[in-house]
């Protein structure tokens, strides 16, 4: 029905379409109602064994598993979690998903461009990222989306955060793969694809009425599984995935801790 009404333009006028529906709209909600029925699941934290811890730099642990799909590519699947002090999990999901400040973080990017915005939370993007010697350029079209999600959909809690304090809210980014007409290949690239979670919790501290900066707490579940669309040198992108993903979450929370310091804080 949705292909449906998108390509005709006479039933789309007669049908009554809430403004947030668009043609991804199904498939995100899917894919959120996914992400927090099993990425923010403690069993998926590594403690079943299957997780391999290969970076931990204070609140900051990033697991991972080697996976390969038919024709030896490697897919392992990125896990990181993270406690930051100081900002909201409002904040760090908007800067995330703000294109208009993309480049003043995100390291791996060439160029960004919103080939569509599907709504005021929604858009589909084209990136292309940076060129990695010997392998050809990588370029990828994304759906992203922003969300609050309401707490009694949380299935999941964080003892140790719940000692400290009261859950306030989370919000959360999913980015995934889609096609677009306006995101067509250029020569010479190569297209990667991604399923990328980033899920935050605000906690503010136990008896404080009017909390201040110092008194909130959020933890960041952030996982990714990028497919670079072809084969790579297995322990070349092994290496670039070890050195990239712990380079990302530290740059982009400082970064993120840095624009919100001096800012009124919005609970
Ligand atoms: O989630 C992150 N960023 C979001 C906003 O940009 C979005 C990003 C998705 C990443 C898509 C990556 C597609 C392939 C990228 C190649 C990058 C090369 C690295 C260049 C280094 C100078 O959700 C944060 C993303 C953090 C990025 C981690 C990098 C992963 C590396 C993937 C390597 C791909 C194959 C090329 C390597 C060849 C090695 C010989």
């Amino acid at each position: 029905l949705e292909k449906e009404l998108n390509e005709n333009s006479r039933l789309k006028s007669q049908v009554r379409i809430p403004t947030e529906h668009h043609v991804h709209s199904v498939a995100l909600d899917f894919k959120i109602r996914d992400h927090l029925e099993t990425t923010i699941a403690p069993a998926a934290k590594g403690e079943n064994g299957s997780w391999e811890l290969f970076c931990e730099d204070g609140e900051m642990k990033l697991f991972t598993r080697e996976i390969e799909i038919e024709g030896g590519v490697c897919v392992d699947p990125l896990r990181a979690v993270h406690v930051v002090d100081n900002i909201t999990a409002k904040e760090i999901c908007t800067r995330f998903w703000d294109t208009e400040v993309r480049l003043e973080w995100e390291l791996t990017i060439e160029t960004c461009r919103v080939c569509e915005v599907l709504s005021d939370r929604d858009v589909v993007l084209y990136q292309t990222h940076k060129r990695v010697w010997p392998a050809a350029q990588r370029d990828v079209c994304y759906v992203s989306g922003l969300r609050e999600i309401r707490l009694d959909k949380i299935a999941y809690k964080e003892p140790e955060l719940e000692r400290f304090g009261e859950l306030k809210n989370c919000w959360l980014v999913i980015n995934y793969s889609v096609d677009h007409q306006s995101a067509k290949l250029a020569p010479g690239m190569v297209r990667a694809t991604v399923d990328v979670a980033m899920i935050c919790r605000t906690y503010v501290r136990h008896g404080v009425k009017n909390p201040k900066r110092s008194d909130i707490k959020t933890s960041i579940v952030y996982t990714a599984t990028i497919n670079p669309g072809g084969w790579v040198p297995k322990k070349a992108l092994r290496t670039v995935y070890r050195r990239e993903y712990p380079r990302f979450l530290r740059t982009f929370t400082q970064y993120v801790a840095k624009k919100e310091q001096d800012l009124s804080l919005n609970l």
